[in-house]
Protein backbone atom coordinates (compact mmCIF):
# COMPACT_ATOMS: atom_id res chain seq x y z
CA UNK A 1 0.00 0.00 0.00
CA UNK A 2 1.15 3.76 -0.41
CA UNK A 3 0.69 6.47 1.12
CA UNK A 4 -3.12 6.31 0.72
CA UNK A 5 -4.10 2.87 1.32
CA UNK A 6 -4.90 2.39 -2.16
CA UNK A 7 -2.29 0.43 -4.81
CA UNK A 8 -0.58 2.61 -7.24
CA UNK A 9 -2.68 0.46 -10.02
CA UNK A 10 -5.64 1.79 -8.78
CA UNK A 11 -7.25 4.06 -11.84
CA UNK A 12 -7.93 6.70 -9.72
CA UNK A 13 -4.96 6.53 -7.90
CA UNK A 14 -3.33 10.02 -8.74
CA UNK A 15 -6.65 11.63 -8.56
CA UNK A 16 -6.93 10.29 -4.84
CA UNK A 17 -3.11 11.23 -4.09
CA UNK A 18 -3.43 14.65 -4.50
CA UNK A 19 -7.28 14.84 -2.99
CA UNK A 20 -5.41 13.36 -0.23
CA UNK A 21 -2.48 16.07 0.06
CA UNK A 22 -4.98 18.58 -0.45
CA UNK A 23 -7.18 17.59 2.31
CA UNK A 24 -3.76 17.10 4.59
CA UNK A 25 -2.56 20.15 3.25
CA UNK A 26 -5.93 22.20 4.32
CA UNK A 27 -5.29 20.62 8.23
CA UNK A 28 -1.62 21.57 8.60
CA UNK A 29 -2.88 25.34 7.74
CA UNK A 30 -0.70 25.07 4.53
CA UNK A 31 -3.32 25.29 1.80
CA UNK A 32 -6.36 27.23 1.95
CA UNK A 33 -9.40 25.78 2.47
CA UNK A 34 -10.44 27.49 -1.20
CA UNK A 35 -7.84 25.56 -1.84
CA UNK A 36 -9.78 22.82 -2.25
CA UNK A 37 -12.06 24.80 -4.41
CA UNK A 38 -9.45 25.77 -7.18
CA UNK A 39 -8.66 22.22 -6.95
CA UNK A 40 -12.30 20.85 -7.89
CA UNK A 41 -12.15 23.16 -10.73
CA UNK A 42 -8.74 22.04 -12.09
CA UNK A 43 -9.99 18.26 -11.39
CA UNK A 44 -13.05 18.47 -13.53
CA UNK A 45 -10.29 19.89 -16.61
CA UNK A 46 -7.84 17.49 -16.04
CA UNK A 47 -10.70 14.64 -16.58
CA UNK A 48 -11.48 16.23 -19.90
CA UNK A 49 -8.07 15.59 -20.96
CA UNK A 50 -7.90 12.55 -20.05
CA UNK A 51 -5.44 13.14 -17.11
CA UNK A 52 -2.48 12.56 -19.27
CA UNK A 53 0.49 15.21 -20.24
CA UNK A 54 -0.74 16.40 -24.02
CA UNK A 55 1.66 16.28 -26.65
CA UNK A 56 1.45 20.27 -26.76
CA UNK A 57 1.78 20.45 -22.86
CA UNK A 58 4.90 18.34 -23.11
CA UNK A 59 6.11 20.80 -25.49
CA UNK A 60 5.10 23.49 -23.15
CA UNK A 61 7.34 22.03 -20.60
CA UNK A 62 10.40 21.64 -22.67
CA UNK A 63 10.45 25.48 -23.43
CA UNK A 64 10.03 26.02 -19.82
CA UNK A 65 12.94 24.18 -18.95
CA UNK A 66 14.81 25.79 -21.29
CA UNK A 67 13.69 29.54 -20.15
CA UNK A 68 14.39 28.15 -16.83
CA UNK A 69 18.01 27.15 -17.35
CA UNK A 70 18.48 30.69 -19.59
CA UNK A 71 17.65 33.07 -16.97
CA UNK A 72 19.48 35.23 -14.94
CA UNK A 73 17.23 34.85 -12.22
CA UNK A 74 14.63 32.56 -11.89
CA UNK A 75 11.85 31.93 -9.18
CA UNK A 76 9.34 29.25 -8.62
CA UNK A 77 6.40 30.94 -6.71
CA UNK A 78 4.69 28.53 -3.90
CA UNK A 79 1.17 28.52 -3.05
CA UNK A 80 -0.55 26.55 -0.58
CA UNK A 81 -2.35 24.14 -3.09
CA UNK A 82 1.86 23.23 -4.76
CA UNK A 83 2.92 22.99 -1.26
CA UNK A 84 0.29 20.26 -0.33
CA UNK A 85 0.63 18.71 -3.33
CA UNK A 86 4.41 18.94 -4.63
CA UNK A 87 6.66 19.83 -2.19
CA UNK A 88 9.65 17.42 -2.93
CA UNK A 89 9.03 17.97 -6.66
CA UNK A 90 9.14 21.79 -6.43
CA UNK A 91 12.64 21.82 -4.73
CA UNK A 92 13.57 19.35 -7.31
CA UNK A 93 12.85 21.40 -9.74
CA UNK A 94 14.15 24.73 -7.92
CA UNK A 95 17.54 22.65 -7.47
CA UNK A 96 18.22 21.35 -11.44
CA UNK A 97 17.29 24.57 -12.64
CA UNK A 98 19.16 26.63 -9.98
CA UNK A 99 15.91 28.32 -9.34
CA UNK A 100 14.80 30.25 -5.58
CA UNK A 101 11.66 28.85 -3.99
CA UNK A 102 8.83 31.85 -2.59
CA UNK A 103 5.90 31.59 -1.06
CA UNK A 104 3.59 33.71 -2.29
CA UNK A 105 -0.22 33.59 -1.37
CA UNK A 106 -3.81 35.05 -2.72
CA UNK A 107 -4.98 34.69 0.97
CA UNK A 108 -1.94 35.59 2.49
CA UNK A 109 -1.00 35.63 6.02
CA UNK A 110 2.05 35.53 7.81
CA UNK A 111 1.35 32.42 9.53
CA UNK A 112 0.99 30.66 6.62
CA UNK A 113 3.70 31.72 4.92
CA UNK A 114 5.98 30.89 7.44
CA UNK A 115 4.28 27.35 7.66
CA UNK A 116 5.00 26.41 4.13
CA UNK A 117 8.82 27.85 4.55
CA UNK A 118 8.51 25.57 7.13
CA UNK A 119 7.17 22.39 5.09
CA UNK A 120 9.45 23.02 2.00
CA UNK A 121 12.42 23.16 4.48
CA UNK A 122 11.03 19.95 6.54
CA UNK A 123 11.42 17.97 2.66
CA UNK A 124 14.55 19.35 2.12
CA UNK A 125 14.48 22.96 0.84
CA UNK A 126 17.59 25.10 2.25
CA UNK A 127 15.73 28.67 1.36
CA UNK A 128 12.80 30.06 0.76
CA UNK A 129 11.87 33.47 0.09
CA UNK A 130 8.62 34.89 0.92
CA UNK A 131 8.76 36.20 4.41
CA UNK A 132 10.69 39.32 4.22
CA UNK A 133 7.66 41.05 1.72
CA UNK A 134 9.72 44.21 1.19
CA UNK A 135 8.63 44.71 -1.83
CA UNK A 136 5.47 45.10 -4.13
CA UNK A 137 4.19 44.08 -7.60
CA UNK A 138 2.62 47.67 -8.92
CA UNK A 139 -0.50 47.65 -9.85
CA UNK A 140 -2.21 44.54 -7.80
CA UNK A 141 -4.10 45.77 -4.66
CA UNK A 142 -4.21 42.43 -2.50
CA UNK A 143 -1.88 40.88 -1.05
CA UNK A 144 -0.18 38.33 -3.68
CA UNK A 145 1.10 41.91 -4.77
CA UNK A 146 4.08 41.70 -1.58
CA UNK A 147 6.92 40.11 -3.02
CA UNK A 148 10.63 39.55 -1.86
CA UNK A 149 12.51 42.48 -3.57
CA UNK A 150 16.17 39.78 -3.57
CA UNK A 151 13.01 37.24 -5.02
CA UNK A 152 9.73 37.72 -7.63
CA UNK A 153 10.47 41.33 -7.26
CA UNK A 154 14.42 40.94 -8.96
CA UNK A 155 13.44 37.79 -11.27
CA UNK A 156 12.84 38.09 -14.84
CA UNK A 157 11.41 34.76 -15.28
CA UNK A 158 9.34 33.04 -13.01
CA UNK A 159 6.98 29.98 -12.65
CA UNK A 160 3.37 30.38 -11.34
CA UNK A 161 1.26 27.35 -10.88
CA UNK A 162 -2.46 27.44 -10.69
CA UNK A 163 -3.50 31.14 -9.65
CA UNK A 164 -5.68 33.47 -10.19
CA UNK A 165 -5.07 35.68 -13.23
CA UNK A 166 -4.15 39.26 -12.88
CA UNK A 167 -0.76 38.87 -10.77
CA UNK A 168 0.14 37.10 -13.96
CA UNK A 169 -1.00 40.01 -15.99
CA UNK A 170 1.04 42.49 -13.60
CA UNK A 171 4.03 40.16 -13.36
CA UNK A 172 3.75 40.45 -17.04
CA UNK A 173 3.58 43.55 -17.42
CA UNK A 174 6.68 44.43 -15.29
CA UNK A 175 8.75 42.70 -18.16
CA UNK A 176 9.19 39.25 -16.39
CA UNK A 177 8.76 36.19 -18.37
CA UNK A 178 6.24 33.84 -17.10
CA UNK A 179 5.90 30.34 -17.46
CA UNK A 180 2.16 29.27 -15.88
CA UNK A 181 1.05 25.84 -15.04
CA UNK A 182 -3.12 25.61 -15.50
CA UNK A 183 -5.53 23.13 -16.25
CA UNK A 184 -7.78 25.76 -17.82
CA UNK A 185 -6.74 26.86 -21.05
CA UNK A 186 -8.99 29.45 -21.04
CA UNK A 187 -8.26 30.71 -17.26
CA UNK A 188 -6.59 34.49 -17.65
CA UNK A 189 -3.07 32.83 -16.38
CA UNK A 190 -2.25 30.38 -18.90
CA UNK A 191 -3.47 33.39 -21.61
CA UNK A 192 -0.66 36.46 -20.01
CA UNK A 193 1.80 33.74 -19.87
CA UNK A 194 4.84 33.45 -22.60
CA UNK A 195 4.98 29.50 -21.65
CA UNK A 196 1.70 28.25 -20.53
CA UNK A 197 1.59 24.72 -19.29
CA UNK A 198 -1.66 23.17 -19.55
CA UNK A 199 -1.14 19.89 -17.73
CA UNK A 200 -2.15 18.87 -13.59
CA UNK A 201 0.83 20.35 -11.19
CA UNK A 202 1.50 16.44 -10.40
CA UNK A 203 2.85 15.61 -13.60
CA UNK A 204 4.36 19.04 -15.47
CA UNK A 205 6.54 19.73 -12.60
CA UNK A 206 8.47 16.58 -12.97
CA UNK A 207 8.34 16.66 -16.78
CA UNK A 208 9.89 20.23 -16.63
CA UNK A 209 12.86 18.70 -14.32
CA UNK A 210 12.89 15.70 -16.58
CA UNK A 211 13.52 18.29 -19.47
CA UNK A 212 15.82 20.84 -17.65
CA UNK A 213 17.85 17.57 -16.92
CA UNK A 214 18.10 16.44 -20.17
CA UNK A 215 19.21 20.19 -21.86
CA UNK A 216 21.25 20.62 -19.14
CA UNK A 217 24.42 20.22 -21.54
CA UNK A 218 23.28 22.40 -24.21
CA UNK A 219 24.27 25.51 -24.83
CA UNK A 220 22.48 29.36 -25.16
CA UNK A 221 21.57 29.08 -28.71
CA UNK A 222 20.08 25.76 -28.88
CA UNK A 223 18.17 26.54 -25.47
CA UNK A 224 17.36 30.03 -27.26
CA UNK A 225 15.86 28.08 -30.42
CA UNK A 226 13.01 25.82 -28.12
CA UNK A 227 11.40 28.74 -26.11
CA UNK A 228 11.59 30.73 -29.39
CA UNK A 229 9.83 27.72 -31.68
CA UNK A 230 7.36 27.55 -28.97
CA UNK A 231 3.89 29.18 -29.76
CA UNK A 232 1.65 30.04 -26.34
CA UNK A 233 -1.12 30.20 -28.52
CA UNK A 234 -1.14 27.15 -30.50
CA UNK A 235 -0.46 25.64 -26.69
CA UNK A 236 -3.51 26.92 -25.31
CA UNK A 237 -5.82 26.23 -28.70
CA UNK A 238 -4.71 22.44 -28.68
CA UNK A 239 -5.59 22.13 -25.00
CA UNK A 240 -8.89 23.81 -25.84
CA UNK A 241 -9.46 21.26 -28.71
CA UNK A 242 -8.24 18.17 -26.85
CA UNK A 243 -10.94 19.22 -23.92
CA UNK A 244 -13.50 20.22 -26.57
CA UNK A 245 -13.32 17.22 -28.56
CA UNK A 246 -11.41 14.25 -27.45
CA UNK A 247 -13.29 14.08 -24.07
O1 LIG B 1 -2.70 29.29 -1.33
P1 LIG B 1 -3.29 30.55 -1.89
O2 LIG B 1 -3.87 31.45 -0.83
O3 LIG B 1 -2.30 31.31 -2.74
O4 LIG B 1 -4.52 30.16 -2.86
C1 LIG B 1 -4.33 29.31 -3.94
C2 LIG B 1 -5.62 29.16 -4.78
C3 LIG B 1 -5.34 28.07 -5.81
C4 LIG B 1 -6.76 28.76 -3.85
C5 LIG B 1 -5.94 30.52 -5.46
O5 LIG B 1 -4.86 30.92 -6.25
C6 LIG B 1 -7.20 30.47 -6.28
O6 LIG B 1 -8.28 30.74 -5.79
O7 LIG B 1 -7.03 30.09 -7.54
P2 LIG B 1 -8.23 30.01 -8.63
O8 LIG B 1 -8.60 31.38 -9.06
O9 LIG B 1 -9.31 29.09 -8.15
O10 LIG B 1 -7.49 29.33 -9.84
C7 LIG B 1 -6.95 28.05 -9.74
C8 LIG B 1 -6.65 27.55 -11.16
O11 LIG B 1 -5.80 26.41 -11.05
C9 LIG B 1 -7.89 27.11 -11.94
O12 LIG B 1 -7.81 27.59 -13.27
C10 LIG B 1 -7.81 25.55 -11.92
O13 LIG B 1 -8.32 25.00 -13.11
C11 LIG B 1 -6.30 25.34 -11.82
N1 LIG B 1 -5.91 24.10 -11.10
C12 LIG B 1 -6.46 23.57 -9.98
N2 LIG B 1 -5.79 22.46 -9.59
C13 LIG B 1 -4.77 22.30 -10.47
C14 LIG B 1 -4.83 23.35 -11.44
N3 LIG B 1 -3.94 23.45 -12.43
C15 LIG B 1 -2.94 22.52 -12.49
N4 LIG B 1 -2.82 21.49 -11.61
C16 LIG B 1 -3.70 21.35 -10.57
N5 LIG B 1 -3.58 20.33 -9.71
Amino acid sequence: MTEIDVPESHPRYESLLIRHRIERGVKAGIASPQGLIAHGRGEAFDYLLGEQTIQSADEAARAAGAQLLLARHPVLSVNGNVASIVPEEFIELASVTGADLEANLFNRTDERIQRIVDHLKAHGAETVKGTAADERIPGLDHERAKVDADGIYDADVVLVPLEDGDRASALAEMGKTEIVIDLNPLSRSPQAAAIPIVDNVIRAVPNITEHARALADADESELQAIVESFDPDDALEDAERTIRTES
